[in-house]
């Protein structure tokens, strides 16, 4: 039996990682919540079993998860659990990463700051230096978030972490594939919750797709359907561009229409040709081997996007849009110079500009450096600089 330490257990490692496992049979999952409790006690009282309730497809019981691990309350038990997982993976969001829009370990994150002077972890770029430094053992670290080059950028911030920490770890006994996650995941409802009977229930979409770097460092779990791959980086690019790039747009472009969720945005006839514009315009950049997929992944987005069972709301998309609006904008911008991106940008801006008036401060790792830049003289200048895009003043302001 193999054994997977999993960082983060929202919804979506719920409806991702752990269901692949759960279908693989033979291995196990232990999660590690970084934050609260809550999630443990939750499933705690059900065995940690929980429904997944795919759309279209039925209600299927995932019981792979073991146990989790609450990390403030016990850094050392996650530490101690690190040494002996044959793969460790992460789901913790984009700003999970702490890293700057350039890509590298922002060292000025009070959380690194914290964890470069304290004793014990409450990072995961603190927990995996600490834990790797341990490791005698060959293993894999797997990362499951959206983010360009996830596994590369994630090595980088533990290389650095380590190197200012003088932790020494083997690297050559070290694997971090990249890997290119899909599945939309929203939060769960108390509908949900009610048509499956339990409290942990997590709504899902029946679509799901894996592609995964082949760099692993021993075994890993037969994982149906997903795709191991030499070069992820069209599969990530092709993703992050085109679906999420859509996501953020529908978000700040439809929640400035009075929309609530993406089935409805999506069927505003105006944001669906924005959208259409857009993936049209992403499908570009993307490399010559995946080009011919545009139009079909494009209409298939499209299908998922309509989709009213999932009842996926936009403000839950526009959230932490500082470490969003990079990767899903700023590079097919600087590519292509697009029309609907640079909505995108500027919809992005209005929704920092009109939350900060309303006095409601947003759900962002950069709430605070948000609110001072949308009180600026320049608000456009002040947002662009937290996402590494000053230079495009000029264009997002004609
Ligand atoms: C969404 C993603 O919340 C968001 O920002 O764009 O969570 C999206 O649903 C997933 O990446 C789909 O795989």
């Amino acid at each position: 039996m193999g054994r997977i330490l999993h960082f983060g257990l929202g919804n979506f490692a719920r409806a991702h990682l752990l269901d692949y496992t759960d279908q693989a049979g033979g291995w196990d999952v232990v999660g590690v919540s970084l934050r609260s409790p809550a999630v443990r006690d939750g499933l705690a009282k059900q065995g940690f079993d929980y429904d997944l309730c795919v759309h279209g497809e039925g209600v299927r019981r995932v019981t792979v998860l073991q146990d989790v691990l609450v990390a403030p309350e016990n850094p050392m038990a996650v530490l101690r659990a690190m040494k002996d997982a044959d793969v460790i993976s992460a789901t913790v969001t984009e700003k999970g990463y702490h890293l700057e829009p350039s890509g590298q370990l922002d060292e000025h994150d009070p959380a690194i700051i914290a964890d470069l002077s304290g004793q014990k972890p409450s990072t995961l770029i603190g927990f995996l230096a600490h834990g790797l430094a341990e490791r005698t053992r060959p293993v894999t670290v797997l990362s499951c978030d959206n983010r360009v080059e996830n596994g590369r950028a994630l090595q980088a911030a533990v290389f650095r972490f380590a190197q200012i920490a003088g932790l020494s770890i083997e690297w050559d006994i070290v694997r971090v594939p990249n890997a290119m996650v899909d599945r939309i995941t929203p939060a769960t409802t108390d509908a949900v919750r009610a048509i499956c009977g339990d409290p942990m229930a997590v709504p899902t979409e029946a679509f799901s797709e894996w592609v995964i770097e082949d760099s692993f460092a021993g075994t890993r779990p037969d994982w149906p359907g997903v795709q191991i791959v030499h070069d992820v980086a069209p599969h990530e690019l092709r993703k992050l561009r085109m679906l999420n790039g859509a996501h953020s747009l529908l978000a700040y472009a439809g929640l400035a229409r009075g929309h609530t969720f993406v089935h409805e945005a999506i069927r505003d006839q105006a944001l669906r040709n924005l959208v259409g514009q857009l993936m049209a315009d992403a499908g570009s950049t993307l490399p010559k081997q995946v080009q011919d997929q545009v139009p079909g992944y494009a209409s298939a987005l499209m299908a998922r996007f309509e989709n009213p069972d999932l009842q996926h709301r936009l403000d839950q998309i526009a959230m932490d849009g500082s470490q969003k609006v990079p990767y899903r904008f700023i590079e097919t911008l600087r590519e292509t110079g697009s029309e609907p991106v640079i909505q995108g940008v500027r919809t992005w801006i209005d929704y920092c500009v009109s939350e900060t008036a309303q006095g409601r401060s947003l759900n962002d790792p950069k709430s605070t450096q948000i609110a001072q830049a949308a009180q600026c003289a320049d608000p456009t200048s002040g947002l662009l600089a937290l996402v590494g895009a000053e230079d495009l003043a000029p264009l997002i302001r004609e």
